[in-house]
């Protein structure tokens, strides 16, 4: 409506790329939600936010502005929100999940780099995110090597503080990252004026915390078959919780999850029972890369869970509670981010582990490894898993894509061959 065009212009959004992209998102929802049957009735909540993605969130993220709050955007779960909360600020995650601005970003990083950089560059150079607009500051981390030059070039375009990630897990690694949280504090403090107190700590952990909690019941949910919930939503709702209001969002999905429970006592679900069971393992899907979850659930398949960072590698983990004083909140971040399982690090042989206890609670069948084109961790890392998958007798499949559509056949026929062996 009008309203939201003249937000959009004072963000100076290039609005007629911008009404383009809203129409093909639409129509792209549609197609591959709207269209699933036997859908929660809890999923008009994730319908709404995703039709107010650039409307009413964006909306209320810029009436937080005008009362004087501050906008953090983030590329990675290894940036505490726990902390962000806590300086009374908005946290986002800006990682894009569509073909975008492309030959922009080529001019801002080199042709092979993966689509998710690219996105997110080309978002920014094509005046198309009004996430991104709306920060104040952006948070980059030193994960990949694809990622942190980016945010070299992306400083160029945007007020970034770089947070140093360890690649390795020894006790001098936890002391660098233990010292990166205290110097993202003081960067949240000089950001907002507001001093990080103990006590805003400790509520912005609750909330955290709460929201990884109702996140989990889902997950947990997922165990039972017929699968309660299609992996296409499970995942959107994973894309939401990086941008919606948390204190909303963990009361909507515990709702959610309310409705989930009946289906599962009444032996309902979203495909029949015995409908072979997918785990999908690799990098993060951002919105809208729905691309393979929608290729894997129209070849006969359902997806149970996602071991990403759009996923179990964001909610696996809680932040210890019981400290009283910053000190002893600090070392539990420190602790509780430390364990995330990111193909960065080296070695990561927990992640092995990790994946085959999962595909266990959940009762998959098999495990779908996706990888995006040019990223050397997880395409590294891929053949870790299929051997580890292998070893413990679970049917595997690796894929590597990247954004575009022209592999969407070739990849269905595999996907569906490989559904056929189990
Ligand atoms: S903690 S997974 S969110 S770094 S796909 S940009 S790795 S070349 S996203 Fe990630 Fe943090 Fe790790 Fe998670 Fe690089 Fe690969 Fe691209 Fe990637």
């Amino acid at each position: 409506d009008a309203a939201h065009k003249a937000m959009w212009e004072k963000l100076d959004l290039d609005i007629e790329a911008h009404d383009g992209l809203l129409a093909v998102l639409g129509k792209f929802y549609g197609d591959i939600y709207l269209s699933q049957e036997g859908r929660l009735k809890g999923a008009e909540y994730l319908d709404f936010v995703l039709s107010e993605v650039h409307g009413l969130r964006i909306k209320e993220i810029q009436d937080a502005k005008a009362a004087g709050k501050k906008v953090v955007g983030t590329f990675c779960v290894f940036v505490p929100e726990e902390l962000t909360l806590a300086a009374g600020a908005v946290q986002v995650g800006l990682c894009a999940g569509a073909k975008a601005g492309t030959e922009l970003a080529e001019t801002l990083v080199p042709r092979g780099t993966c689509d998710l950089i690219k996105s997110f560059v080309g978002f920014k150079l094509a005046r198309l995110c009004p996430y991104t607009e709306s920060c104040d500051l952006i948070v980059g981390e030193t994960t990949c090597d694809g990622k942190k030059k980016a945010y070299e070039a992306f400083s160029q375009l945007a007020n970034m503080h770089i947070m140093e990630v360890p690649q390795c897990k020894a006790p001098c690694d936890m002391t660098l990252f233990r010292s990166e949280l205290v110097r993202y504090k003081e960067a949240l403090e000089t950001l907002t004026g507001n001093a990080i107190t103990a006590a805003a700590l400790a509520e912005a952990t609750k909330v955290v915390n709460a929201k990884r909690r109702a996140l989990q019941r889902l997950s947990a949910l997922r165990a039972a078959d017929p699968a309660p919930i299609s992996g296409r939503d499970a995942l959107l709702i994973n894309q939401i919780s990086f941008y919606d209001d948390p204190v909303r969002f963990t009361a909507k999905i515990n709702e959610l999850c309310d409705e989930i429970e009946a289906r599962v006592a009444a032996g309902q679900g979203v495909a029949p029972k015995k409908t072979p069971r997918l785990l999908l393992a690799g990098c993060p899907m951002a919105v809208p890369n729905w691309k393979l979850p929608y290729l894997i659930e129209s070849s006969g398949a359902v997806i149970v869970g996602e071991e990403s960072c759009i996923g179990e590698r964001n909610t696996r983990d809680l932040t210890d509670e019981t400290p009283a004083d910053l000190d002893g909140m600090l070392d539990a971040l420190a602790a509780r981010y430390m364990q995330i399982d990111c193909a960065c690090f080296t070695p990561n042989d927990e992640r092995l582990d990790n994946i085959a206890a999962l595909a266990k609670r959940l009762n998959a069948d098999g495990v779908v490894h996706y990888g995006l084109l040019f990223c050397q961790p997880y395409a590294h890392e891929a053949m870790k898993v299929g051997k580890a998958m292998t070893a413990a007798g679970i049917p595997y499949l690796a894929i590597e894509t990247d954004y575009g559509m022209e592999d969407a056949g070739q990849l269905k026929t595999r996907v569906e061959a490989f559904v056929e062996t189990l």
